[in-house]
């Protein structure tokens, strides 16, 4: 009997739970280039350059492993139109006895699967450290859920960067040597390029001919689009940017856009790269004594301790945890995020690098661009939309407790035990962006000052019953109490203005 094995975009692992499954003698394989997954949010140019490539690619090494396969190109005539069509066109057509899918990362498809009349099995997602059912006995009877419970846990269960039953280093976390700003002069190895076969460039025009209007731009597309190239990437990080990569992750730089930072997640999202090979490749870096743990220590919390718990926070907290917003917050996204256009010069920063780029990394996306909307008030949906939209590795698993838990505290302190905000001070702290800035950072209210500033304490201010209890906010609570009341009053009538401005849609 055949059944149908269907790969989705973002499951392109040899070893995933449904061709593990399948027997090649006798079950067929499918994947399908679809409008609908194409559409539901308006993808950035490059991640859908890059899902449409690496299938291709993917579905070339599948024949040529000597799988049946069956693949749908998105002009094809015949093409259905939504993966649940294209599977029931695919099993009418092979007259298969039983559907098998990977779980999909995201509630809408798991649904639309489980309310096919089609017999879709879906199998656990093992690409992962911790299953779905192994983060739900975590978090079972916790009052409260912390990142770095669960880290630590992961930590003991998987021997990572564990001297016996403690930790290497003698610590487990080690984030305060690694808040350091960066330096534009300091030498930094040139990012790998991948090259543009005929493949890549026959989607890249694709793309531009089917999808003119999404944001982005494809003239710059680097991606990783095969396992080979994936792998490429991993070891040119490993070689060149892990030793430096704790101490400076948080740095921004205006003419560096990457510093040290890995541009491995979506390899790791769509599959071409496990978890646990990275890890254990950063593992063996620190081990060979190359790079210090620090920085070893810093990356695979980002991988183990993150990524894990976000996805198990998604799948826990169940569909509705997208609509969620515990802030109400209401306002419209600013038109500048998806044009870059503001005299504010790190949100133009962070905006064209990633309309350039389908990429910003995690301190640009959390306490720029996360930031602003978060103390302007914007509603999360409009938010996650957007981050869902623009990132190259943008899945909704990862990305919805990023942004409406970690960024927007949509999820009313789930991820996060606070509000991730700042005022400009940090933004100068950690990146070059204010010297180049219409605004002063130093210049707290008025016209000319920076809007982080005012809009800082305006939040403050507008969630003062929620937050003013919360232990970890209660100093800055104190410091706002003793600022003198006109201090006070020109802050909040800054903010007042600030925002009827963007309200009114004049440029800021
Ligand atoms: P590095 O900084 O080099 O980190 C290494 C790896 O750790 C990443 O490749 C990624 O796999 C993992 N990682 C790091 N931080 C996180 C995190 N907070 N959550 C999950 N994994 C993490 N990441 C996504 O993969 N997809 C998203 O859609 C996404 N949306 C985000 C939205 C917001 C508002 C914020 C604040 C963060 C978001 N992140 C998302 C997390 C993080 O910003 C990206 O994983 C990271 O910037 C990817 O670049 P990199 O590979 O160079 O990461
Ligand atoms: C993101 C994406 C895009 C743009 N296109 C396709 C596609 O044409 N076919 C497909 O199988 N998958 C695609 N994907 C990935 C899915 O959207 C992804 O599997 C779900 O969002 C679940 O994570
Ligand atoms: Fe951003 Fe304010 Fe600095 Fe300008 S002054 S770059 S708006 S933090």
């Amino acid at each position: 009997m055949t059944r149908l094995i269907v790969v989705l975009g973002d499951q392109l692992s040899h070893d995933g739970a449904a061709l593990r499954a399948a027997d090649k003698a006798s079950d067929v394989v499918m994947m399908a280039e679809v409008r609908s997954e194409a559409s539901y949010v308006g993808h950035h140019k490059q991640k859908l350059a890059l899902i449409f490539a690496a299938m291709r690619r993917f579905a070339d090494e599948l024949e040529r492993d000597g799988w049946d396969l069956r693949y749908t190109r998105l002009s094809d005539a015949e093409n259905a139109g939504s993966l649940p069509a294209e599977i029931a066109r695919r099993s009418d057509e092979t007259g298969a006895s039983e559907i098998l899918v990977i779980a999909p990362g995201e509630w809408r498809l798991r649904t639309a699967f489980e309310q096919s009349p089609l017999k879709i099995r879906q199998l656990p997602d093992d690409r992962f450290f911790c299953s779905e059912a192994r983060f739900g006995r975590w978090a079972e009877g916790r009052k409260e859920f912390r990142m770095e419970w669960f880290y630590r846990e992961m930590r003991r269960e998987t021997g990572l960067l564990m001297e016996g039953d403690a930790p290497a280093g003698g610590a487990w976390n080690f984030d305060k040597q690694n808040r350091k700003p960066a330096q534009a002069d300091l030498f930094r190895e040139p990012a790998p390029t991948f090259r543009k076969d005929a493949l890549v460039q026959e989607v890249l025009e694709m793309v531009a001919a089917e999808f003119p209007d999404n944001f982005g731009t494809l003239e710059t597309f680097n991606w990783p689009v095969s396992r080979a190239q994936a792998e490429r990437a991993l070891a040119h990080f490993v070689e060149h940017n892990l030793r430096d990569f704790g101490p400076y992750q948080d740095a921004m730089l205006h003419d560096d856009p990457v510093l040290y930072h890995a541009k491995l997640s979506a390899a790791l999202n769509i599959g071409l790269l496990s978890p646990r090979e990275v890890c254990e490749a950063v593992q063996a870096a620190y081990d060979a004594g190359d790079v210090p743990i620090q920085s070893a220590e810093g990356f695979i919390r980002q991988i183990l301790g993150w990524r894990e718990y976000m996805r198990g926070i998604y799948f826990l907290e169940g569909p509705d945890y997208t609509a969620r917003n515990a802030l109400r917050h209401a306002r419209d996204l600013p038109w500048f995020y998806w044009t870059g256009e503001t005299d504010m010069a790190c949100m133009r920063a962070a905006i064209t690098q990633t309309r350039d780029l389908a990429y910003a990394h995690h301190i640009q996306r959390l306490m720029v661009t996360g930031n602003f909307a978060l103390l302007a008030g914007v509603d999360p949906a409009q938010v996650q939309e957007w981050y869902l939209a623009v990132y190259i590795d943008a899945f909704e698993w990862v990305e919805a407790p990023n942004t409406a838990g970690m960024s927007q505290f949509a999820d009313g302190g789930i991820v996060g035990s606070k509000p991730y905000i700042s005022s400009g001070a940090y933004i100068d702290r950690m990146s070059d962006y204010c010297s180049g800035c219409a605004y002063d950072v130093r210049a707290k209210s008025g016209e000319g000052a920076c809007p982080f500033n005012s809009l800082y304490w305006q939040f403050l201010e507008r969630h003062r019953a929620r937050f003013e209890s919360n232990p970890r906010m209660a100093l800055i609570y104190r410091n706002w109490d003793r600022q003198d009341a006109q201090a006070r009053d020109d802050k909040l009538a800054s903010a007042r203005a600030l925002l009827e401005r963007l309200d009114a849609g004049d440029r800021i």
